[in-house]
């Protein structure tokens, strides 16, 4: 039996080869005393991708997202996002435990926010209300399936923020596939926010880490957090040296993992028993619909399983693939072959 291909997240991959040489020759020290060389070549080099002042390596996704909420709020704001935002979704409620803010989430078409939306969602100057103080936008938005941000959409989303005072957090976990399909550099969206946030550990293929990037005194205080939820790692060079290795090799071939998503959605679209529309396919997430009558989410997933096929049961009817470095152009064949085949039996 070939190894399973798998889908369910990009957060699945493994180093390669490569990657695991050249961690094992990181020059590392001591990060809490800032002397690990490598994570701080990271984080000037990721500080320079975003054109921020200052960026800090930290474990997770998850960990970048709360300290940009910590950072860019006092207790008792509300924080404005879209309401399959991942903070709101997917963070175990750390906002309101780590920064006791009010998370007020606004529906998107696809993940996606218009500037008007958030303009009427502002509350206003009244002490009922809980001062609205932060936006956090997420660009690709995973729930959206990967849908990407056009750029003017969040330069007016700025406006609306300056206008009215407001922070702003990109929540760029798979920033770099937003601008593989663009075209567009990390700092041209970059630039609009206050807080950026990226993942090294989805798409880009290295083992564990994400960063966050901000101003030099933005980036002080969320090392102060950093510290308080005990994330200062030590040598964990070991790890920037794979995440400065995965910025140097795993970005230009994330089109790759676009064609396979473009490739799998196709295939699917074509499937009695599926509904998807390619179109909708910007990037690595496929959230695919599973309308046949005696069929549902779960147990197309299990039956996946059973042919060597991973993937995500992420609603009743709705099924998540995500493609990925570890997933080649046979791999998405071999998953249509198993669908079509699940459809076909039942
Ligand atoms: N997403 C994971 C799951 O948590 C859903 C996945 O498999 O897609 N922002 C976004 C947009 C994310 O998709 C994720 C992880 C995170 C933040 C958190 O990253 P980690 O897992 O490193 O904490």
């Amino acid at each position: 039996m070939p190894s399973p291909v798998d889908l369910r997240s990009d957060t699945v991959t493994k180093p390669t080869p490569e990657m695991r040489e050249v961690m094992t020759k990181a020059p590392v020290g001591d990060d809490v005393f800032g002397e690990d060389p490598s994570i701080n070549a990271l984080q000037e080099k990721a500080a320079a991708l975003l054109g921020h002042e200052d960026a800090l390596f930290v474990p997770s996704g998850t960990m970048a997202n709360q300290l940009a909420i910590k950072v860019l709020t006092r207790a008792g704001d509300e924080v404005l996002l879209e309401a399959g935002s991942h903070p709101y979704n997917s963070e175990s409620g750390g906002a309101a435990v780590f920064s006791s803010v009010q998370l007020h989430v606004l529906n998107g078409k696809r993940g996606l926010l218009e500037p008007e939306q958030i303009e009427n969602a502002i509350r206003p100057d009244d002490i009922h209300c809980a001062p609205t103080r932060a936006v956090c936008l997420e660009n690709t938005h995973n729930r959206g399936g990967g849908s990407i941000y056009p750029i003017e959409t969040v330069a007016a989303v700025r406006e609306v923020a300056k206008s009215h005072g407001l922070s702003m957090h990109l929540d760029g976990a798979r920033l770099f596939n937003a601008c593989a399909a663009t075209g567009l550099k990390p700092s041209d969206y970059a630039q609009y926010f206050d807080t950026v946030s990226f993942c090294l550990s989805k798409g880009l293929g290295a083992p564990v880490g994400s960063l966050i990037a901000g101003s030099k005194p933005i980036i002080k205080e969320a090392l102060r957090w950093r510290k308080v939820l005990g994330g200062g790692m030590r040598q964990a060079g070991i790890l920037a040296a794979a995440g400065i290795y995965a910025l140097d090799h795993h970005v230009e071939r994330l089109v790759e993992d676009h064609s396979n998503a473009k490739l799998l959605a196709q295939g699917l679209s074509e499937l009695d028993g599926i509904e998807i529309d390619p179109v909708d396919v910007e990037t690595n997430i496929v959230i695919f619909q599973v309308t046949h009558p005696r069929l549902n989410a779960s147990n197309v997933t299990n039956r996946l399983k059973a042919h060597g096929v991973l993937v995500l049961p992420w609603t009743s009817d709705q099924i998540r693939a995500v493609t990925h470095l570890d997933v080649n152009r046979t791999g998405v064949e071999r998953a249509l072959t198993a669908i079509e085949t699940i459809l076909k039996e039942s």
